[in-house]
């Protein structure tokens, strides 16, 4: 019971649209598969959904390439497909946020089209374009690989950050700015709850494109100064200001940046209260398995959006990153390290951003060179394995197809899946997990019961503490109960003294004695008060 807005605390769940569900048979998940899927959300017990960009799309992004913001891509479904979602969303008591990609265009756009077609269109003025010559206009790279400059047909150069298919915007010229509102406008009056900002540390260049002064290299957490010309330019703090307004029009509405800086103070000042919302912590998804590294990434967080007033945005996996299980090492072991990371997540005071899959304890899929899709893969020549390995469908049962694609729609036999599950992956089957006590998915879905009960998961303050490979995080509500979520990342046993009741543990394997309790390798467990 708290006055607190929803976004503050919130479970939001990742729904990579292309891989969730698939309602026509055609192997692509789409909006009508989603919303059959919408029950298991509920019962999951997740607040609301992000939905990955369900917009018309070039294709060469898996869809953070757009082409018309304000339609929903044939693959899809149509706008009435997305208002019957939210429709239904909303009666389950769950909210819907959207994408949006204001960094870049797809080359598909019928304003880059004009662009190439005309150089003195005013659509040309919209995007970063300069005249032909030798060299590209600076030293800045694409994140994908290669120079952040290419040529068009005739021969001038334009600016893509990612792919040459997603030329920059130019937010300096204000028909871009006054053309977002209106796609924000377009989307919120069909009621959804506001939206995931892409490259929300973007948008604005150095107002000379000067060279940035060190190569790309990405930092262990994002970018820093040595690409200070492309990122994180001030101007773009009062685009938030603005959208921030809007959404204030609108009840119950929030805004999500993803701002991808190495600094978490400046991350924060994209939350600050007249701006957005929330912007991510991608400390924990970046984060090797280790009490330090947890504990900084924890602390500093906190402190960095504990100074501006927002709540922290807890993120462990992505469509971006490999799949949490396989980055704490695979197997077993990085499955009991999931669960452990799962319960650290949901017991933190903020919001906390569940990708699909994630609460199946999913591994990062092998899949196929030539099945891949990843821009990353290809740009880089097989040098980089690409992210379509997190981006597989999601297994529903344990029948052949896994149940992605929905076998009563068509009665005819469904196409082959948009990226091959792999063979084994029943196991993982959401119907056989509901089943099992002991699955990943009960897991989840247990943790987030107890976060609706307990006041102290997941709002509140949090201390965090280490000794040797135990960290605790104590969690005190407004009212003054306590929860402990303590984490053993070592590989040994270790005994925690306690009284208190167990709530949740990761594992069966926990021990308790009068007096303590007795925590194997790589498991946690939330515990009242002593
Ligand atoms: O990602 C942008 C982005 O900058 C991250 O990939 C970032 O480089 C990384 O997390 C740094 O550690 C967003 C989308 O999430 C991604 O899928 C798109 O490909 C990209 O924007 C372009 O729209
Ligand atoms: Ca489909």
């Amino acid at each position: 019971a708290t006055t607190d807005p929803w976004w503050r605390s919130a479970v939001v769940y990742q729904v990579y649209l292309r891989s969730f569900a698939d309602g026509n048979g055609d192997g692509i998940g789409d909006l009508a598969g989603l919303r059959a899927r919408l029950p298991y959300l509920s019962w999951l017990g997740v607040d609301a959904l992000w939905i990955n960009p369900h917009y018309p799309s070039g294709g060469a992004d898996g869809g953070y390439d757009i082409s018309d913001y304000r339609a929903v891509d044939p693959d899809y479904g149509d706008v009435a497909d997305l208002e019957a979602l939210v429709a239904d969303a909303r009666a389950l008591g769950l909210r819907v946020v959207l994408d949006v990609v204001p960094n870049h265009t797809s080359d598909q756009h019928p304003w880059f089209q004009a662009a190439l077609a005309d150089p003195e269109s005013p659509e040309a003025s919209r995007y970063h374009f300069a005249p032909a010559s030798e060299q590209p206009p600076n030293n800045w790279q694409s994140l994908f690989g290669g120079p952040a400059w290419s040529r068009t047909p005739d021969g001038r150069w334009y600016l893509h950050l990612f792919a040459p298919e997603q030329p920059d915007l130019n937010w300096r010229d204000p028909a871009v700015a006054a053309d977002f509102e209106q796609t924000l406008r377009f989307w919120l009056d069909r009621g959804v709850s506001g939206f995931r900002v892409d490259v929300a540390y973007g948008l604005f260049k150095d107002a000379g494109l000067r060279d940035n002064p060190g190569a790309y290299s990405p930092t262990l957490f994002g970018h820093g100064p040595e690409q200070a010309m492309t990122w994180n330019q001030p101007e773009v703090h009062d685009v938030w200001r603005r959208w921030r307004s809007i959404c204030d029009e609108y009840p119950e509405t929030m805004l999500v940046g993803e701002v991808c800086l190495a600094d978490l103070e400046q991350v924060a000042l994209y939350s600050r209260p007249d701006e957005m919302h929330q912007s991510f912590s991608f400390r924990l998804l970046k984060s090797p398995w280790s009490t330090e590294a947890f504990a900084d990434g924890v602390r500093t967080a906190l402190d960095a959006f504990g100074a501006v007033g927002a709540p922290v945005s807890w993120v462990l996996g992505n469509h971006d990153k490999d799949r949490q299980v396989t980055r704490f090492g695979g197997g077993e072991v990085g499955t009991a390290r999931a669960r452990a990371a799962a319960l650290l997540m949901l017991a933190l005071p903020g919001s906390a951003y569940v990708y699909a899959g994630d609460e199946l304890g999913l591994p990062q899929a092998v899949v196929p060179d030539e099945a891949k899709q990843d821009p990353i893969f290809h740009r880089s020549g097989g040098a980089r394995a690409g992210r379509d390995g997190c981006r597989v469908p999601m297994p529903w049962n344990d029948t052949a197809g896994v149940g992605f694609s929905g076998e009563a729609l068509s009665g005819e036999r469904a196409a082959e899946p948009w990226l091959p599950v792999p063979a084994d992956w029943d196991r993982f089957a959401v119907s056989r997990q509901t089943r099992d006590g002991g699955s990943m998915l009960t897991l989840y879905r247990r943790a987030l019961a107890l976060r609706d009960a307990h006041p102290a998961l997941g709002s509140g303050e949090a201390t965090v503490d280490t000794r040797g490979d135990v960290l605790t995080v104590r969690c005190t509500a407004a009212d003054g109960s306590v929860v402990r979520c303590v984490v053993n990342m070592g590989a040994g046993t270790t005994l925690v003294r306690t009284r208190g009741t167990v709530l949740l543990a990761s594992t069966t394997r926990v021990r308790r004695s009068a007096g303590s309790i007795a925590l194997p390798a790589d498991s946690a467990v939330w515990l009242t008060e002593d």
